[in-house]
């Protein structure tokens, strides 16, 4: 078991802050604002490609927070372990790693995580184009998850029938983590009341002029 999003959010609100601005120091200055209300800091690969490991894992050991890194893996086993080997040596208390890969990819970053850092499996991205490909797939994917003894999936925030179907699948333990809460469209009670664990939310906090009363928007939303 990791040390980040396993747990249910329980008394905390269970709000994932999408650190996705283009800078760390801009990311600092909104984090800085909201660091009392939020529960998990998500970062993008972006980041890392532009700031490198030692800066990100000074700025992210600055913050008592769990740092997940949506790596969104998709490779063979092997690369896929060495991207999680990465994760962890950066600090990072999550990867995600998208479901499609199949169960040895999967299973390689469960591995390589061992009980040191939670693995979240990609389902069902928010976007549009997911209804082509990614849409019918996503249930059999939770089913594969639940099989492999995942107990952190991604689901769309902004579709909460499908997050209602993935929390029948996955059992009342498991971690549901929602995108798409804000700016895509979806509410943090509409995520909450279909069994999700978690909103990610990014644009509507840190496009905001006042980043507090934005999340305070999120929660009454
Ligand atoms: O739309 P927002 O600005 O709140 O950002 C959402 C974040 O969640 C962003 O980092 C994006 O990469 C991530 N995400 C989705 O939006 C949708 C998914 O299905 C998976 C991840």
């Amino acid at each position: 078991m990791g040390n980040g999003l396993q747990k249910h959010p329980g008394d905390g609100r269970g709000i994932i802050f999408a650190a996705d601005l283009p800078s760390i120091e801009l990311n600092r200055v909104v984090l800085n604002k909201i660091i009392e209300l939020i529960d998990v800091i998500k970062l993008p690969n972006q980041l890392l490609f532009r700031e490198g490991a030692a800066a990100i894992q000074k700025f992210v050991s600055s913050y008592r927070q769990p740092f997940f890194f949506d790596t969104k893996i998709a490779d063979v086993p092997h690369t896929n372990a060495q991207i999680v080997r990465t994760a962890k040596a950066m600090g990072a208390s999550a990867v995600s790693v998208h479901g499609f890969v199949g169960p040895d990819g999967i299973l390689a970053c469960m591995e390589e995580a061992s009980d040191e850092l939670d693995v979240v499996v990609q389902l069902e991205l928010t976007s549009p184009g997911a209804e082509l490909f990614n849409v019918p797939l996503a249930l059999p994917m939770a089913e594969l998850a639940n099989g492999l003894g995942v107990s952190c999936v991604q689901a769309p925030g902004n579709r909460p029938s499908r997050i209602a179907e993935i929390r029948r699948i996955l059992g009342p333990e498991s971690t549901l983590i929602c995108c798409g809460v804000g700016a895509q469209g979806g509410s943090y009670s509409a995520v909450r009341n279909a069994g999700g664990s978690y909103v990610i939310v990014g644009r509507a906090i840190y496009g905001s002029k006042n980043p507090e009363k934005a999340v305070a928007r999120i929660l009454s939303a």
